[in-house]
C-alpha cells in the first residue's frame, strides 16, 4: 500500500525538503497551498508533474489555514495516513506587525485542522498520524540549553501562537487518543530559506556585495544567539516522530549556538570580505522583545529516534554562501545583458 501524506505549508522551505524526503520513500504526497497572484511554487516545481501523467506523486490542493471548511474538504479528499502541519506565518518580527493574523493562522489554524482531523478519524474510523511544527521560539526567555521539560516563556506574538498550537496538540492527543507529535525545532536553514530570515539575508548580501551589486547590509541585533542546523536534516526528524509506536514531543537541534555576529563574520570571510566595512545597524530590524539565546538539547531525539544532525554551522554557512554567490553571478550576467532586476529581497523589504 502506498502511504499518503498531506502537508500544509508545502511551498515553504521545510515543505519542499519534506516533500523530497517522502517522495523518495515512495509516498503519494498531497500539498495544500494558498492562492497567490503570482506562482508561489518555486521550491517544489522540480517535484511537480502534470497530474494527468500516471505516477505523479505530488498533488496540490488549494486551501488555507484560515478556512476550516476547506481543511475538512482536503482531508476527506486526500484520506492521508500522515498529516504534517507546517503552514504558518513564520516570521517572528512580522508577527509584531500582524499579531491577529499570526494567531489566526498559527494558533487557530492548527485548532481548525485538529478539529477537522478529530471528526475525520471519528467518522471514518481511520488511523491518521499528525505532526505539529513547534518552535524553539516557544522557549523564549528560558535559559539555555532548552529541552522538552523546559517551561515555555514566549517573547513574540508568533511564539505565543505556537505555544497555543502546541498545547492544543497535546490536548487533542490526550482527550481523543489521536496520534499527534509536537516537534520543537530549533532554527534550520538552507539555500531555500526565505530571504528575510537572518541567515539567508546575510548570505544573499555577501554574494551580492562580492559581485558589486550591493554595498551595505543593514541588520538588527548582532548579539542574539541561535542554534542553527540544516533544514534537510530536520524534516527527517519530523518523519521519524510519526514512525514511532507512541506519539510524543521532541526537541530537534544541533546543540551548538552561535551569535548573529559569528554568522556574519563566517559568511563574509568565506568570500574574503571584511564584514565591518559593509554591515550597519538599522533599528527597524530590532524586535520589541528579543529572544537572546537558544541552544537545544536534543538528547531525547537522539536516543528515541536515532536522529543526528549531519551538518555543522560552518558547513551550512559555506553551502548557503556558495549557492547565493551563484545567484549573484547570474544576476550580474543578466545586468550586463541589459536585464535589470528590480531591487529585491531582504535588501529592500525593510521588514526582515
Ligand atoms: P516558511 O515561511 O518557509 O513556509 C511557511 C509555509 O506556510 C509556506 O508554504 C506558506 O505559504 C504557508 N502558509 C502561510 N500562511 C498560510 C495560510 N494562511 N494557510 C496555509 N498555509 C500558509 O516556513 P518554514 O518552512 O521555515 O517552516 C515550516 C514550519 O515550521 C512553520 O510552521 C514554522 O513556523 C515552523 N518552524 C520553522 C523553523 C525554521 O527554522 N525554519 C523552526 C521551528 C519551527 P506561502 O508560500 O504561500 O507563503
Ligand atoms: P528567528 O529567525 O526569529 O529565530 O525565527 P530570524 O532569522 O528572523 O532571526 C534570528 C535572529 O537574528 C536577529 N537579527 C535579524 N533577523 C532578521 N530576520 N533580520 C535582520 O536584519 C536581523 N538582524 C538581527 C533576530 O533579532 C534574531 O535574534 C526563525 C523562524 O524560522 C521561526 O519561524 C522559527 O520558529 C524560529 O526560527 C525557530
Amino acid at each position: 500500500m502506498v502511504k499518503r501524506a498531506l502537508i500544509t505549508g508545502v511551498t515553504g522551505q521545510d515543505g519542499a525538503y519534506l516533500t523530497e524526503l517522502l517522495v523518495g520513500k515512495g509516498y503519494a504526497v498531497h500539498g495544500m497551498l494558498r492562492r497567490a497572484s503570482l506562482f508561489n511554487t518555486d521550491r517544489i516545481d522540480h517535484l511537480y508533474h502534470d497530474p494527468h501523467v500516471t505516477g505523479a506523486n505530488l498533488t496540490l490542493h488549494y486551501g488555507d489555514l484560515s478556512d476550516g471548511t476547506a481543511l475538512r474538504r482536503v482531508l476527506e479528499k486526500v484520506q492521508p495516513d500522515e498529516v504534517y502541519n507546517l503552514g504558518a506565518q513564520s516570521h517572528v518580527k512580522v508577527s509584531f506587525e500582524v499579531p491577529e493574523y499570526t494567531a489566526d493562522i498559527d494558533a487557530l489554524g492548527t485548532l481548525r485542522l485538529l478539529e477537522a482531523l478529530r471528526d475525520h478519524v471519528a467518522h471514518g474510523g481511520r488511523k491518521v498520524r499528525f505532526y505539529q511544527a513547534g518552535s524553539s521560539e516557544m522557549f523564549g526567555a528560558a535559559k539555555p540549553p532548552q529541552h522538552e521539560k523546559t517551561p515555555f516563556e514566549p517573547r513574540s506574538p508568533y511564539a505565543v501562537s505556537k505555544v497555543a498550537a502546541h498545547w492544543y496538540a497535546v490536548n487533542y492527543r490526550e482527550a481523543y487518543g489521536l496520534f499527534i507529535c509536537n516537534g520543537i525545532l530549533f532554527n534550520h536553514e538552507s539555500p531555500r530559506r526565505g530571504e528575510t530570515f537572518v541567515t539567508r539575508k546575510v548570505t544573499r548580501a555577501a554574494g551580492r556585495i562580492k559581485e558589486g551589486l550591493q554595498g551595505k547590509l543593514f541588520l538588527g541585533n548582532l548579539e542574539a544567539r541561535r542554534d542553527w542546523g540544516f533544514a534537510g536534516d530536520y524534516v527527517e526528524a519530523m518523519w521519524l516522530m510519526l514512525q514511532q509506536d507512541k506519539p510524543d514531543d521532541y526537541v530537534v537541534a544541533t546543540g551548538q549556538s552561535h551569535s548573529v555576529r559569528d554568522l556574519v563574520e563566517t559568511a563574509f570571510s568565506e568570500l574574503g570580505l571584511d564584514w565591518k566595512k559593509h554591515v550597519e545597524l538599522d533599528a527597524r530590524y530590532l524586535r520589541p522583545t528579543e529572544v537572546d539565546a537558544l541552544q537545544g538539547d536534543a538528547s531525547k531525539a537522539r536516543k528515541v529516534l536515532g536522529w543526528r544532525p549531519t551538518m555543522d554551522f560552518k558547513t551550512l554557512v559555506k553551502l548557503m554562501v556558495k549557492h547565493d554567490l551563484g545567484l549573484a553571478q547570474q544576476e550580474k550576467t543578466l545586468h550586463r545583458a541589459g536585464y535589470d532586476s528590480p531591487a529585491r529581497g531582504a535588501a529592500s523589504t525593510g521588514v526582515g
